[in-house]
């Protein structure tokens, strides 16, 4: 292969790699009640007043259990300041952009201090599953010690 030839595919390989890192995750989340549809931007949930921090211990495959601090904010306190009715809703369903699904009572859900939607871990904003982090919104389960419904990722909400 001649020169001529090389530089455009390396110009091409360059454009592509910046285009990938300069790419921004499009950072929300969508609450689905019924035909509604919300968005929840990023700012709304880091800024948030009932927004606290809480000691938890994560347990991930192939490691040790590790002692860390999440921020996040109560679920059934995010569903009231964005004035959703859920006094009919019975489940809660969340979605994972890997596929991976929980679905949560409403009872567990208003149980007290109990379901973090999270989105800072160890003072630093939690990265998308592309950056290799656990979020940008992981949920929480205080009372679920051993993690399964620790749901990473969460791109859907939906009330039913
Ligand atoms: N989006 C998503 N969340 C998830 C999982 C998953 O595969 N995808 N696995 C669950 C399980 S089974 C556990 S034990 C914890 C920790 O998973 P890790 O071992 O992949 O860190 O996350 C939970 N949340
Ligand atoms: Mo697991």
């Amino acid at each position: 292969m001649n020169i001529k030839k090389v530089i455009p595919i390396v110009i091409i390989i360059g454009l592509i790699l910046i285009f990938n890192f300069s790419r921004k995750d499009i950072i929300s989340i969508n609450i689905l009640q019924k035909e509604n549809q919300q968005i929840v931007e990023k700012d709304f949930i880091y800024n948030h007043n009932d927004a606290i921090s809480f000691p938890a211990v994560v347990r991930s495959s192939g490691n040790k259990p590790v002692e860390t601090e999440y921020k996040g904010i109560e679920m059934s306190k995010l569903f009231s300041s964005l004035d959703l009715d859920i006094s009919q809703v019975e489940k809660i369903t969340f979605n994972a952009s890997d596929g991976y699904r929980i679905i949560l009572s409403i009872e567990e859900i208003n149980e007290p201090n109990n379901v973090y939607l999270t989105f800072e871990r160890d003072g630093k904003p939690m990265k998308s599953k592309r950056q290799g982090g656990n979020g940008p919104f992981q949920l929480v389960i205080r009372r679920d010690p051993f993690s399964q419904r620790w749901i990473k990722h969460i791109e859907d909400i939906i009330l039913e």
